[in-house]
């Protein structure tokens, strides 16, 4: 089982300061101004609201994929039910289970993306990287030949029934995206569901326990994620940010509302004419918060590209092309650090 100390125990501990593994380097800690819940809210995630006539939402998806890499989307067809329902297992899960019963579900130590309970996902080498204020589950959850339920939580009993509807939910929604996105950039609605290829599909649920020193830690450092496209409900406690134009936004809970967040192989395959998004997630002193976010990554043989419809003599593709297999192990052993990993695949296009 993975070694770290979970960070729900230190937060228990109830001290005043944080180990020095948790703390920041000055260039990467919050400000307080990003730190507040009530600060920026003049600068919000787009919403788009799907059950509107299709011409508006592709033009909203095709502006908030160009300048955020971010929207939230409403109406969209997951039942407020379901999602409420998952928020509260999960964190119950956290909550009400004792530490040791927790532990059995540990995540293996040294095994990049091991699903189960850990808190150390970021990690590039033990002794480098600072740590998250953060515990986590990941669930393996598509394709079916990787969805193990029994791996999952008992506690609580509807839990694994929940977790396994979810998936089939957002898988559905994911399908959905993908289809608007290709078509709001004049692509056959099935151009980028048909680069990534079947479905895998992870859920992390994040669990961030009230920090004693928010000024000097992050939830989760900031990333671009490295998939597809990533669906992420959270509670109403706040804590997400997204990097827009270089300044820290926070990402406002929208009740009911699901975030979407554009990935790295979106990026590529749109050749760059969408954007990944940045984000990372701050701590507060005095309330856990709860995330579940839903990833939808390509099979690791996959060759990623530009898509041939965006490329042409005027429109030289600007990334290389890449097994997403490679890409997972360099971004694993590199460290995320923003969209550094993406960076690399980048042609010079100015010859
Ligand atoms: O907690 C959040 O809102 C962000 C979660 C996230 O970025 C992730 O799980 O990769």
């Amino acid at each position: 089982m993975e070694g770290a100390v979970r960070v729900q125990i230190l937060s228990q501990m109830g001290i005043s300061e944080v180990p020095s593994q948790y703390i920041q380097p000055p260039e990467n800690r919050p400000t307080s101004e990003t730190n507040s819940i009530t600060g920026l809210s003049c600068k919000n995630v787009p919403a788009i609201d799907l059950s509107c006539e299709k011409e508006s939402v592709l033009a909203a998806i095709r502006d908030a994929c160009r300048e955020w890499g971010a929207f939230h989307v409403i109406n969209h067809g997951v039942a407020t039910k379901l999602m409420d329902d998952l928020r509260r297992v999960c964190l119950s899960f956290f909550n009400d289970l004792p530490m040791e019963e927790k532990l059995k579900y540990a995540c293996r130590p040294g095994s990049a993306a091991s699903e189960g309970y850990g808190s150390r996902m970021l990690v590039s080498s033990e002794n480098e990287t600072v740590l998250d204020w953060r515990d986590y589950f990941d669930h393996h959850t598509l394709p079916l030949s990787r969805r193990n339920p029994s791996s999952w939580p008992h506690f609580p009993p509807e839990y694994r029934a929940l977790t396994a509807d979810y998936s089939d939910e957002m898988k559905a929604l994911a399908q959905r995206l993908l289809a608007l996105m290709s078509e709001s950039l004049g692509l056959r609605a099935s151009c980028m569901e048909d680069a990534i290829g079947e479905f895998y599909q992870n859920i992390t649920a994040s669990y961030y326990p009230p920090c004693p020193r928010p000024d000097l830690t992050l939830g989760l450092q900031s990333h671009s994620d490295i998939g597809a496209i990533t669906l992420l409900i959270q509670d109403d406690v706040g804590g997400l940010q997204v990097l827009k134009d270089g300044e820290w936004l926070l990402v406002d809970p929208l009740p009911n509302a699901i975030l979407v967040l554009v990935a790295d192989q979106a990026e590529i395959i749109t050749n760059g004419k969408y954007k990944t998004c940045v984000h990372r997630a701050v701590t507060n002193t005095n309330k856990a918060r709860l995330s579940i976010a839903t990833f939808h990554d390509p099979a690791k043989m996959t060759r990623i590209s530009p898509a041939s419809d965006l490329v042409s003599q005027g429109s030289p593709p600007r990334y290389s092309s890449v097994v997403y297999g490679d890409y997972l192990s360099r971004w694993y052993s590199n460290g995320p650090e923003g969209k550094r990993n993406l960076d690399k695949l980048l042609l010079d296009t100015s010859k």
